[in-house]
């Protein structure tokens, strides 16, 4: 498949360590992915489902205690400690590869080993970046032929070139305890072990596509961001682009998504989807930023997705998908998961675990962090631009946060520096999408936390460099929270497609046509900025929505610096100053 002794040589010293039954070169043909599919089928890997009402999809289940990302084991090896920073793992790459290498050795010699060419980015695009993932799963192979560019047209793409990225992954023993995710920037090479789940395993997705290329980025020039990537089309056809960071499972895909409210349809808007988790933004000739969603896929949240919150995502997985860790229905040999519809199937269920289930002791049918793999081409809503290789110009870039209380509905951040101080002083609360304590806040910097491949404090002066003559074509920075709740905890604001709403005063302050008020944290509306039309909100709830309770913005900030504390000398001092001047604007 290909002649290129960098890639024959390594494959080589992989498979001496590994010591496969029987090699599989990928070449990304349909017969050969429908052959593993087949055979996924046989050993109960997949579950082959109703190919009437659900063609080509598969249903897979886990195991129980590899189902989302270990962050706790999720390692940055580079030589130095100080280059991964105080908020990643770290080991010496000598001591982690010995570790690993013990783990891998003759770890296949009962299994296959695939190897799977891959490019993030539409293949040839100047973004584009090319890898290689080698594993025993087929399960992986099955998904990475969903989320990424695959086969013999990227090795023809590569030639003879060294650059590419060195992927290993084994499912092993699935034992949490020998759990490893460990990148290597400086050797570009990424080690996944005892895992088979999602952004732990999927190695173009967050080990390459954010931790590696966020450190490629910094070093060539560009970003690699945990950022949907949309377009608004305005009734008179001009489209507009934004890109929005939010952690996992706060809402990206939803928002990519989005379908307006009817009285925004009817006025001629529309909403087009180019990304809804990874973005890759450079600087265009014309002095614009631009971006380019590097996968070719959606690993979505499943439960919550439904008719109403989501059809887009929906549609997109009624073909050629695979569930991971939802409810098998098995009466229709379909799926269901939590909210899909109010009550589960009056069916024969089973559970994400497979067993009997019915929705009536309490329990969850699905996973909270079970996900569907669907082709990023059978989403409605997909651009035009979706596999375009200069990807979009943006306009506006947006970072939010799950926040119950401290963070208005939106602002707009005074200028680009001030947008960083922002982003950099994000908080939310965590999610099923990683093993842990769910619902408390944390600081996640850029929706980047658990992704960035470097030094935070780097990066935060990484994303100041980024801004550097921009000027007027710089993207305009905004803050964003659906997630405000009332006194019994409900969330206020109605959110999904409503927050088109938001999004088109975002677009108006970017051309100048939406008004907006100073306040202590950048620029906001008054409620009468934001059009309401035919929503059943009050007056009150959306002065509740904007408002800024200063209290818990002063111990918010004691909290800032804190978390700034860690980053010592590195970190920029353009923050320190933005920070200073926040406390300013609260007054003491
Ligand atoms: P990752 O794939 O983990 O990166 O997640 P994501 O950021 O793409 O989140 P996603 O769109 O899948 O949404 C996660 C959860 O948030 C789902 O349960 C959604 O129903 C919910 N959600 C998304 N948008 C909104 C919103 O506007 N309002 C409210 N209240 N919930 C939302
Ligand atoms: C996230 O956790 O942000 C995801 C899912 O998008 S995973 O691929 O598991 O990282
Ligand atoms: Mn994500």
């Amino acid at each position: 498949m290909t002649t290129n002794k960098q890639v024959l040589n390594w494959i080589e010293e992989i498979k001496s360590l590994v010591t496969p039954k029987e090699v599989i070169w990928i070449d990304g043909s349909e017969e050969q992915l429908e052959k593993l599919r087949q055979e996924c089928v046989e050993t109960g890997e997949l579950i082959r489902l109703n190919q009437e009402k659900l063609p080509g999809c598969y249903l897979h289940r886990s195991a129980q205690n590899d189902v989302a990302r270990v962050e706790g084991r999720t390692f940055i090896c580079c030589r130095d400690k100080n280059d991964a920073g105080p908020t990643n793992n770290w080991e010496d790459p000598q001591v982690m590869y010995a570790r690993l290498k013990e783990l891998c050795s003759g770890v296949m010699k009962d299994r296959t080993m695939y190897i799977i060419p891959y490019s993030m980015g539409p293949i040839g695009s100047p973004f584009s970046k090319i890898g290689f993932e080698i594993t025993d799963s087929k399960y992986v192979v099955l998904n990475m032929a969903i989320m990424a560019r695959i086969g013999q047209k990227v090795l023809d793409q590569l030639g003879d070139s060294n650059d590419f990225v060195r992927g290993l992954h084994t499912t092993g023993s699935v034992d949490p305890e020998n759990r490893y995710i460990c990148h290597f920037p400086e050797d570009n090479a990424i080690w996944s072990v005892n895992s088979a789940y999602g952004g732990n395993v999927l190695q173009g997705k967050k080990c390459f596509a954010l931790r590696i290329a966020s450190f490629q980025g910094r070093n060539e020039g560009w970003l690699a961001e945990h950022m949907l990537i949309l377009g608004i089309r305005d009734p008179k056809g001009n489209t507009r682009y934004i890109a929005a960071a939010f952690p996992s499972a706060c809402g990206k895909t939803n928002l990519s998504m989005l379908i307006p409210p009817k009285s925004f349809l009817e006025k001629g808007y529309s909403v087009w989807t180019v990304g809804d988790d990874i973005a890759w933004i450079r600087k265009g000739e014309d002095g614009r930023l631009w971006a380019v969603n590097p996968e070719a896929g959606f690993f979505g949240v499943a439960p919550g997705t439904s008719e109403k919150s989501n059809p887009n995502a929906l549609e997109a997985t009624r073909k050629n998908t695979i569930f991971t860790n939802v409810v098998h229905d098995l009466t229709d040999n379909t799926v269901w998961w939590e909210r899909m519809t109010k009550q589960p199937p009056a069916h024969e269920l089973r559970n994400w675990k497979g067993e009997p289930w019915d929705g009536t002791d309490g329990t969850p049918g699905a996973h909270p962090n079970s996900r569907f793999t669907a082709p990023a081409i059978n989403c409605p809503s997909i651009s035009s631009e979706f596999n375009s290789p200069n990807g979009v110009p943006l306009d506006a870039i947006i970072f939010g946060g799950r926040r119950a209380k401290t963070a208005p509905l939106v602002y707009q951040s005074f200028d680009w520096n001030h947008g960083v101080f922002v982003g950099s002083v994000m908080g939310s609360e965590t999610t099923a999408a990683a093993t842990g304590q769910v619902g408390v806040v944390r600081h996640d910097p850029m929706a980047m936390l658990p992704f960035c491949g470097y030094h935070m404090g780097d990066y935060f002066a990484h994303w100041l460099k980024m801004g550097e003559g921009l000027g007027e074509k710089a993207p305009k920075i905004f803050n964003v929270n659906w997630f405000r709740t009332d006194d019994e905890g409900k969330f206020i604001w109605p959110g999904f497609g409503d927050n088109l709403r938001i999004l088109l005063w975002i677009l108006g302050r970017c051309d100048g046509s939406a008004g907006a008020v100073e306040t202590a944290l950048g620029w906001q509306p008054s409620t009468s900025d934001i059009c309401l039309d035919g929503l059943d909100i009050t007056e009150d709830e959306m002065n509740t929505l904007l408002s800024i309770d200063k209290d818990l913005w002063k111990t918010e900030v004691e909290g800032i610096h804190k978390f700034y504390e860690k980053f010592g000398d590195r970190l920029p001092k353009e923050l320190k100053a933005q920070l200073a001047a926040l406390e300013e604007r609260l007054g003491k």
